[in-house]
């Protein structure tokens, strides 16, 4: 079982979105300074997911009423590099994002409070999520492929605001967040 970890991206390193572009020496991101910004994470038992108590609970705790399943991989999502190419474009949303990784990998990019992207690696019992506001992207990883649970509170809305999006009450909140903590 791979360990979930984060560390600061090496902008400059080249083209390919899918390799880790790590800095060297590598630049850890510790969990107490992704939950500062506003990114939590449990650990599951992804083979159980149809019937996890612990899923269940936080679901319950959290209000994640809705749930859908969306496998990334050029055989399996339709328009596959179009879609490849829209997550990784610098967005937000009104609501926070919610991903629990059932098989497979892949990279969230976050910004932190300073504007350095943050690449943060999940893997299979990962659920991460990332608060309303905050500019964040995600791409596969070189395995191409990814099982993913959505959650939501209520009804999903899924759409996402490009970079620059600074004058949505959800951003300006999300920053104010960060100066008061
Ligand atoms: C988003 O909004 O960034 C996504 O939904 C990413 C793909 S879900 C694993
Ligand atoms: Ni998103």
């Amino acid at each position: 079982m791979s360990v979930f970890e984060a560390w600061y991206m090496d902008e400059e390193s080249g083209e390919d979105q899918r390799l880790p572009h790590r800095l060297s020496p590598n630049q850890p991101v510790s969990v107490q300074q992704l939950e500062h910004i506003g990114v939590f994470h449990w650990k599951l038992n992804a083979d159980i997911y149809e019937d996890d108590p612990e899923l269940q609970k936080i679901r319950e705790e959290k209000g994640y009423s809705f749930t859908d399943i969306i496998t990334i991989h050029p055989d399996k999502l339709p328009d596959y590099q179009n879609k490849l190419k829209m997550f990784y474009e610098e967005h937000l949303h009104l609501d926070d994002e919610i991903r629990y990784i059932l098989e497979g990998s892949s990279y969230f990019d976050v910004r932190d409070e300073g504007d350095r992207w943050i690449r943060i690696a999940v893997s299979k019992g990962d659920l991460i999520t990332l608060p309303a506001g905050i500019y964040h992207r995600f791409t596969v990883d070189e395995s191409n492929f990814t099982k993913a649970m959505r959650l939501f509170v209520g009804e999903p809305v899924w759409k996402a605001y490009n970079r620059p999006a600074d004058d949505f009450d959800v951003r300006k909140e999300y920053v104010n967040s960060l100066r008061s903590s």
